[in-house]
């Protein structure tokens, strides 16, 4: 039984890069930076490495969550717009090589919805399904069920097409926060996800708008998350879809259909951990049973 109980647990998202040590299902140190995304995955992965290297004697393995499509251990791009991830890269032999410990890597979303149904907002639902949605750079999305977190496309509900066209762009492209950003700027302001929020809750209507635009986008999916897997609850998470009153759009927005068909949604308890705790829980439970074998 290896002495050493902490897991090095890493979040890559489109905006940002988190690395943390988790002992205990806790995180006890922590560090963050902005994915220097025109840079490309190599500087990706030695900047992930050196934010992580000062805990390597205190890890017994690492457990990354990451932003696109996680396949047996390659990582790639479903939207190169939220990061443009080269395809198939080894992500996990490539974080091994550096930090000299076993990786075990999931999609962003799919971490984070594996760490709110054990730890926070899906905590007790058991066997039923929990869904999450996280609304950041893109939208990212995970499904627990059965007790299992379900892995590769399952969740990806931020590349749903809209409008019956396959060829359309994908959901998260007119709802999330670089599409925000966007709009702010059709509009003539220079300004980020966050500003727009402020904007808004200073009366701007320009601003009230664009977010409302927004929330009757996501809401349209959750409703339709909801009609495809009928979830106990659908946990909202991100730096869009937890922002002030941003659930409470949501709800708006969904408060015109039937009580059966309208989701439980409930705000990640995690908030921006999720993924951090999730990928980290997940990779100790992996790592140990091959252990075993
Ligand atoms: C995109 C996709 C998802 C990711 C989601 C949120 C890529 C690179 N990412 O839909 O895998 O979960 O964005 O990503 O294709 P975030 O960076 O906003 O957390």
């Amino acid at each position: 039984m290896n002495a050493v109980a902490g897991v090095l647990a890493l979040d890559v998202g489109g905006t940002k890069i988190a690395a943390a040590l988790v002992e205990g299902g806790r995180i006890v140190e922590r560090r963050a930076f902005a994915t220097p995304r025109e840079r490309g995955a190599e500087v990706w992965l030695d900047a992930i490495a050196d934010a992580a290297h000062p805990w390597r004697g205190r890890a017994r393995a690492v457990g990354a969550a990451l932003t696109g499509l996680v396949d047996d251990g390659r990582w790639s791009a479903l939207n190169p717009r939220t990061l443009p991830v080269p395809d198939g890269l080894p992500v996990e032999a490539e974080l091994s090589r550096r930090l000299g410990l076993p990786v075990r890597a999931w999609n962003d979303a799919q971490a984070a919805a594996w760490g709110e149904a054990r730890f926070g907002a899906g905590r007790g639902a058991d066997e039923a399904t929990v869904a999450f949605l996280t609304i950041s750079t893109g939208i990212g999305g995970g499904i627990v069920s059965g007790g299992r977190l379900l892995s590769g496309l399952a969740g990806h509900f931020g590349q749903w097409r809209e409008g019956g066209d396959p060829s359309a762009p994908p959901a998260e492209d007119a709802v999330s926060g670089r599409w925000i950003a966007a709009e702010a700027a059709s509009a003539g302001f220079d300004a980020d996800a966050r500003a727009v929020f402020d904007a808004a809750h200073g009366g701007e209507a320009w601003a009230e708008a664009i977010l409302e635009r927004s929330a009757r986008r996501a809401a349209a999916l959750l409703l339709n998350v909801q009609l495809a897997l009928d979830p106990n609850r659908i946990v909202i998470g991100g730096g869009i879809g937890l922002a002030p009153g941003y659930l409470d759009r949501l709800d708006a927005a969904l408060g015109g259909q039937p009580a059966r068909l309208r989701p439980r949604l409930v705000p990640a308890e995690l908030g921006a951990d999720a993924g951090l705790i999730g990928a980290a829980d997940l990779a100790l439970t992996a790592i140990s049973t091959a252990e075993r074998v």
